[in-house]
């Protein structure tokens, strides 16, 4: 059968909303902090044992419905040898960015089984102990997002470099990020046939692209994406951050669930994508760093706006969680979550 999450998501009623937390596995943990000393990103990440391990973390913890397995969007890459170092307090660096189609076409090389097969044993590993009512999620960096970090290097939240390309030739910028998008596709099917019941694609810096290339060049290649994997039967989400400017046109994809930022309510975000799908979010992230008090009252104002929506939520927060969130106020999140009805 089924994870609870998922049946939830078909629409039988389950007495309750799922929750869980983007970055739930990482740096706000005490005990990920403590392996973290002994190994660097990439070793634990392309350790089977070890992502798995760090997977299962935030059980120990947290009654969460789902695991999301421990990677990074820029795994893909890595494994078909790019050059990407996680710098601490900067994050993913590439040393010699892909500046030209050309230079993307190193994605069209891109088999999961051999480049990512860590992953694919990691999932694997992560399935056989966990819970059969509790999701396993697997995800990757949409290929704009995942695109920036590989152009401009790292996230300098200018990205001036993809930008211009866009500019100066978008046919071109878009033959690029298909080659990085039909990847992304062998990637996530691969990590479904290890396990993943659904997956979640991160578009964080969706933010920042023009509406025009969205609507004629960005929105079909994800389609291409959300529709081979529908056709598969595999669940998706797609995340995206303060892409309000695009609200309208997401109603055009097609994937099943859209996470969704803390600045507008559910009730908005469904209004404006034309009830088209299941919404998870959106707490905001920072609220837990508050007061306790506020976290609990917080959660149960997000339940009531989740109760009011036409299709089956997943409660989550709107960003991933912090680094030096206090352990606590997720928990009281969660259990918050989890102690109200739908
Ligand atoms: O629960 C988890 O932690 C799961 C694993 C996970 C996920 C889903 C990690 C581990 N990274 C991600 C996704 C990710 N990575 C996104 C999309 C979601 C989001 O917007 O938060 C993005 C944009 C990244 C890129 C990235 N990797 C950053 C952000 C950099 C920036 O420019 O803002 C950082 C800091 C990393 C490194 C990283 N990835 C994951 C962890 C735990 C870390 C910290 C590394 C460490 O321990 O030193």
């Amino acid at each position: 059968m089924k994870p609870w999450l998922l049946r939830h998501l078909d629409g039988s009623p389950q007495g309750r909303f799922p929750v869980w937390l983007m970055r739930q596995a990482g740096r706000y943990l005490p005990n990920y902090r403590k392996l973290r000393e002994k190994h660097s990103f990439w070793e634990m990440a392309t350790t089977p044992e070890l992502a798995a391990q760090v997977s299962l973390l935030p059980l120990e913890v947290l009654e969460v419905d789902a695991v999301i397995f421990f990677s990074d969007i820029l795994t893909l890459p890595y494994g078909l040898g790019v050059p990407v170092e996680m710098k601490e307090s900067v994050g993913p660096v590439v040393s010699q960015p892909l500046l030209t189609r050309e230079a993307f076409e190193v994605f069209t090389r891109f088999r999961p089984e051999s480049h990512t097969a860590f992953v694919g044993q990691a999932l694997s590993l992560i399935r056989s102990t966990l819970d059969p009512e509790k999701a396993l999620l697997g995800f990757a960096g949409a290929p704009w997002t995942v695109g920036c970090y590989l152009v401009e290097g790292r996230a300098n939240r200018q990205f001036g470099q993809i930008k211009n390309w866009m500019h100066r030739d978008p046919a071109d910028l878009i033959v690029a990020l298909a080659a990085l998008g039909e990847a992304t596709l062998s990637y996530l099917k691969d990590q479904h046939a290890h396990g993943a019941e659904a997956v979640q694609l991160f578009d964080t810096w969706l933010s920042e692209m023009p509406r025009q290339f969205f609507v004629e060049y960005y929105l079909p290649l994800l389609n291409r994406i959300f529709d081979a994997l529908r056709a598969e039967g595999i669940p998706t989400i797609y995340f995206t951050k303060h892409a309000h400017h695009l609200l309208d046109d997401l109603a055009q994809l097609r994937m099943d669930v859209l996470s969704t930022d803390e600045l507008l309510k559910l009730g908005e975000v469904e209004a404006r994508t034309q009830k088209k799908f299941s919404l998870q979010g959106n707490l905001d992230p920072v609220m837990l760093f508050g007061d306790i008090g506020v976290v609990r009252m917080e959660t149960r104002k997000l339940v009531a706006e989740a109760r009011k929506l036409s299709r089956p939520a997943i409660l989550n927060l709107g960003h991933g969680i912090l680094p030096g969130t206090p352990v606590e106020n997720v928990k009281a999140f969660v259990d918050e979550a989890r102690a109200l009805w739908l």
